[in-house]
């Protein structure tokens, strides 16, 4: 039966990681996959996140099954982050959240009710957009499809491409937007922008989902709510994923959630047993380590504190690291203009270079691209800085 089954290819981000480690080179740079790490190139465990793992194995009691949506407090911890403490949205009760395995379960489950309860509703993403919702969405049967966003030309946001593209699509179709640090772009609209989509969107009639995988990494964990919070002024129903694999670290214990906003508690009720229905068909109930480790760090004001200032040297040292990735460039001759990559925001940058001076920079110098030209920021050290922008200086003037 398995006879004809043919290879898969390999996954561009994910695969470049398993190229990266079978490189024997001792001096390449891993710039692929997103990934914080620290200035000694290392993804260590947020001292935050620790803490709440000693208490947690000190009083943990049992391990049996969660509900089909996780724990109460943890629920109302992801809420209050999202929307803010005290946000009408939570005092009306119009939204719910489900504890999920990442995002990447929670985007998941996002499509199997979409599917299921929005029957014929396409998705449309951003052009360029994470490689993998495509297949999220496809995976479940739904059509996908594109709209405006990057323009390469200016290397910035094409906001009124995005417009016209955005006031094509029909009512009751979704758009996925990412909350910040777009990725693989890292441009995000601005604040002013995102009220237009949210105006946009309320005059098109079509479902908003917010994919937000980097709360805190770009501004600060408000400011970067700010376009999620402003659609919530302007529209009754929202879908939002998020994920605690970057902002926490805790990319392998999968921890995220899946909220639905509805105009009415009554009718969350009712979307929410639909959602429940999908994850009991998919993965039934949530994995208990992770979330039970953002929860006693989000209502614990001391752990809290600590988190804040973890998430803050995160965001601060990837900031320094694109200053310090521009000049160096500069230093090393480089005349074309990359200062464009100081503003952008969160893990990664689209560089611009082609996917023959990826190639290049990978076989040359074993310098590791994903083919778009995205670079993971976060990668970058002081101690790679410099071999880094000298392969980089060399393939631009080869
Ligand atoms: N959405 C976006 C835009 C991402 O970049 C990622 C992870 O890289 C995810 C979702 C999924 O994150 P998780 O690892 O929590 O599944
Ligand atoms: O670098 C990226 O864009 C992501 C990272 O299960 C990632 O693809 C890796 C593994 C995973 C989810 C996200």
């Amino acid at each position: 039966m398995f006879e004809n089954i043919q290879v898969a290819p390999a996954d561009p981000i994910l695969g470049l990681n398993d190229a990266y480690r079978n490189d024997p080179n001792p001096n390449k740079i891993n710039l692929g996959v997103g990934v914080y790490k620290d200035e000694l190139g290392a993804t260590p465990i947020l001292k935050s996140v620790k803490q709440a793992e000693e208490r947690l194995v000190a009083t943990e009691k049992t391990k049996s099954y969660l509900s089909i949506e996780g724990t109460e407090a943890y629920r109302q911890a992801v809420q209050e982050l999202l929307f803010g403490a005290g946000h009408d949205v939570i005092a009306k009760q119009r939204a719910r959240t489900a504890q999920s395995p990442g995002g990447t379960g929670a985007l998941r489950i996002a499509a199997e009710f979409i599917k299921k309860h929005l029957p014929g509703a396409t998705v449309w993403v951003s052009n360029p957009t994470w490689a993998n919702h495509q297949a999220i969405f496809q995976s479940v049967g739904l059509e996908v499809g594109s709209y405006a966003y990057y323009d390469a030309a200016t290397k910035s946001l094409d906001f009124e491409a995005m417009l016209a593209s955005l006031s094509q699509v029909p009512e009751g179709d979704v758009v996925l937007f990412h909350g910040c640090c777009h990725n693989p772009t890292g441009i995000d609209p601005t604040t002013e922008q995102w009220a237009q989509l949210a105006k946009l969107c309320s005059k098109q009639g079509f479902l908003p989902l917010f994919d937000f995988a980097y709360q805190g990494f770009g501004s600060g964990l408000e400011e970067d709510a700010a376009g999620l919070r402003v659609f919530l002024d302007q529209v009754q129903e929202m879908l939002i994923a998020n994920s605690f694999s970057k902002n926490f670290g805790l990319y392998n214990e999968r921890v995220g959630g899946i909220t639905v906003v509805c105009e009415t508690a009554e009718h969350a009720d009712a979307v929410f047993s639909q959602v429940k229905r999908c994850i009991r068909a998919n993965y039934s109930n949530p994995p208990a380590h992770g979330a039970a480790v953002v929860t006693e760090v989000l209502t614990d004001p001391e752990l809290r504190s600590l988190w804040e200032m973890e998430l803050q040297a995160m965001r601060t040292r990837i900031n320094e690291m694109r200053n310090l990735f521009v000049s160096t460039l500069r230093a090393k001759g480089v005349e074309q203009d990359f200062s464009f990559i100081s503003h952008q925001n969160g893990m990664f940058s689209f560089s611009g270079l082609t996917p023959d001076q990826v190639a290049q920079l990978r076989t040359d110098f074993g310098i590791y691209i994903v083919g778009s030209g995205r670079i993971s920021v976060a990668g970058m050290t002081k101690d790679n800085m410099e071999p880094l922008c000298e392969g980089i200086a060399k393939v631009l003037a080869s």
